[in-house]
């Protein structure tokens, strides 16, 4: 299989950054594209319900969500070692990982950006925060004992989990949630010193 013609709709150190990382460390070229070209493109390019970012038309086809664009190009390109064979006990592992970091850790962290800076004024929530805060922190927990004495997530090598779960973790850790967690900072740590890693720097002080 020849290399994909692959344009990214991205938006610097958002979500799409798992993407922009991916294909890094991939070595896949690819076209980068605006939340703006986006607008302009999609009546052209269709599959989009909400029109969020990051998108990614391959080979002509669209897909959408972050985490399904990474894993769909660590198993279609060969050659490398950051998928896991679907049917594999690692790709169960994989998916355990995501769904988790999806649904246990990053939803809280975006309810409370949803209601501080992304939905209109009048459409945001006064309450929920500290709770949201809470149940993040208690699932990094378990991210915290699962990593143990390990460098990354799967199988103990760098992988695409790394990449989709790292995005969140790095979330935590700039929000200042992960102070409890000493063994995901380092694991960002890890991450970060990889060149094709595209996390948002973490702040100082
Ligand atoms: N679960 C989606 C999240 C997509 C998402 O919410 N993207 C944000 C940027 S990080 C966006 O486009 N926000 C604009 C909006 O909510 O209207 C993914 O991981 O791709």
């Amino acid at each position: 299989m020849g290399l994909p013609e692959i344009t990214l709709y991205e938006s610097g150190h958002t979500r799409s950054a798992r993407c922009r990382w991916l294909l890094g460390e991939l070595n896949l070229p690819f076209s980068s594209k605006t939340r703006g070209d986006l607008a302009q493109d999609s009546l052209r390019i269709g599959n989009l319900p909400l029109s969020k970012l990051p998108v990614a038309v391959i080979d002509g086809k669209v897909i959408f969500e972050s985490a399904a664009i990474c894993t769909y190009l660590a198993d279609r390109t060969e050659g490398h070692s950051l998928g896991h064979a679907p049917g594999s006990w690692a790709r169960g592992q994989h998916d355990q990982w995501v769904s988790f970091t999806l649904t246990q850790m990053e939803a809280f962290l975006w309810n409370n950006a949803l209601n501080t800076f992304v939905l209109p004024e009048q459409d945001r929530l006064a309450q929920g925060f500290t709770q949201n805060e809470a149940l993040f922190t208690k699932s990094a927990q378990v991210l915290e004992a699962a990593l143990g004495s390990r460098e990354f997530l799967v199988e103990d090598r760098f992988s695409v989990t790394d990449i989709i779960v790292g995005w969140t973790v790095n979330w935590g850790a700039r929000l200042g949630l992960l102070d409890q967690a000493p063994r995901l900072l380092a694991y960002l740590e890890r991450l970060r010193a990889r060149p094709a890693c595209a996390l948002a720097p973490l702040r100082q002080g």
